[in-house]
């Protein structure tokens, strides 16, 4: 394959053939990376990463089945059920995040789709989350576009809703909703106007075709998604993936280069797992195209990296945390998201 042109910005396709994706994965590690680190330096600032934090805003007890996840009420995986949190504990935990450097604000559900008086509630945790000046995304799992809408109207900015992997291998993983409630719950966030974040899981079992799949699907949707999250499956005990056979470290950057190429202008975020990966593997994603990570100690359940070793490996890597997106929300929020991101990075 030919080299992206010095300089020119790449096409951004929505037509991409299975088989396109498919050789695109076949190639040489090497062609690959030149060609994803190339299209990354045309699209972003090759040293800036995005720095998002994750706040789990109601755990456990969720009624799905997902066969990854510690929070199904099926699964003995040693999560507590928790109520959803005061919306002043939320809003203070977005208030440390930002003096921590994290841009965005993400607040995550154990919810199958949320009530309307949940609704109503993480409404105002957005509204106020947005006052501290950062974005905001919510991950609450299947909406109407009349509640996206609603959240929109409060100011939310992402919604996160992952189609995880391949429509052949999602029905080995998840039973209790489809594929297509997926992405009609994917087409009501686009309707409302919210930015969507949708990505999937690797190391589930998987075969390289899923990947193919899952990618091609996602660079398939009638607009990329802003913001592409790549998780490896963060194997909790009691769940039924505990045990399944560990991914390739090469396979996680194989998938990042391939986003990139595929979806030259979102942002692809090394998500959940960064916990099991060496500090070479995450500098090789970040040069494959990976522009966003979570940062804080917690994800929703799990273990993500100590804050301290994030800030010195984009030390070591000679990596600074980008920018907010939204000048416009400034306020209150742009001096000391600046000074704490200094401080820290
Ligand atoms: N309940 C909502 C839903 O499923 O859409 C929102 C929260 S759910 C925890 C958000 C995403 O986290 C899932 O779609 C999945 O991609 C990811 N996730 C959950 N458990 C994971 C695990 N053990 N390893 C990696 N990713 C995981
Ligand atoms: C996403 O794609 N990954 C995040 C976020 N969206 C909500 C969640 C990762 C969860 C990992 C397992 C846990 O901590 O419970
Ligand atoms: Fe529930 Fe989301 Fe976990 Fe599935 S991934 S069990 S929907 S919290």
């Amino acid at each position: 394959m030919q080299p992206a042109a010095k300089n020119a910005e790449p096409r951004v396709r929505t037509d991409w053939s299975e088989e396109e994706v498919r050789a695109l994965f076949e190639l040489p590690f090497n062609d690959l990376l030149f060609e994803a680190h190339s299209v990354h330096r045309q699209c972003f600032p090759p040293n800036e990463v995005q720095v998002s934090t994750l706040c789990s805003i109601k755990t456990g007890s969720c009624p799905e089945d997902c066969a990854y996840c510690p929070q199904s009420v099926r699964y003995e995986a040693g999560v507590d059920s928790e109520a959803l949190l005061a919306i002043d504990d939320v809003v203070d935990q977005a208030r440390q995040a930002r003096a921590n450097g994290a841009t965005r604000f993400c607040m995550g559900a154990a919810y199958r789709s949320p009530k309307q008086k949940q609704l109503d509630v993480i409404k105002e945790m957005v509204r106020r989350v947005s006052e501290l000046g950062m974005e905001t995304c919510a991950t609450l799992g299947m909406l109407s576009e009349d509640q996206a809408t609603q959240l929109k109207q409060a100011g939310l900015d992402f919604y996160n809703h992952n189609l995880d992997t391949s429509e052949r291998f999602y029905s080995e993983i998840i039973t209790t909703r489809t594929y297509k409630d997926r992405l009609d719950t994917l087409q009501n966030v686009r309707e409302a106007g919210l930015k969507v974040c949708c990505g999937g899981i690797l190391g589930m079992g998987e075969d390289p075709a899923d990947r193919v799949q899952l990618l091609q699907t996602l660079a398939s949707l009638s607009e990329h998604p802003e913001s592409v999250p790549i998780n490896q499956l963060v194997q909790v005990p009691g769940t039924p993936l505990h045990g399944v056979a560990e991914l390739d470290p090469l396979e996680l950057i194989r998938t990042i280069a391939v986003a990139r190429i595929l979806m030259p202008r979102s942002h692809v975020r090394l998500s959940a797992g960064r916990s099991d990966m060496s500090d070479e593997t995450q500098a090789l994603a970040f040069f494959a195209g990976a522009n966003s990570i979570f940062y804080g100690d917690r994800l929703l359940t799990t273990d993500n990296p100590e804050q301290d070793h994030d800030r010195a490996l984009f030390d070591r890597l000679g990596i600074r945390p980008a920018p907010a997106t939204q000048s416009s929300k400034g306020g209150e929020a742009d001096a000391s998201r600046a000074a704490g991101a200094h401080a820290r990075h």
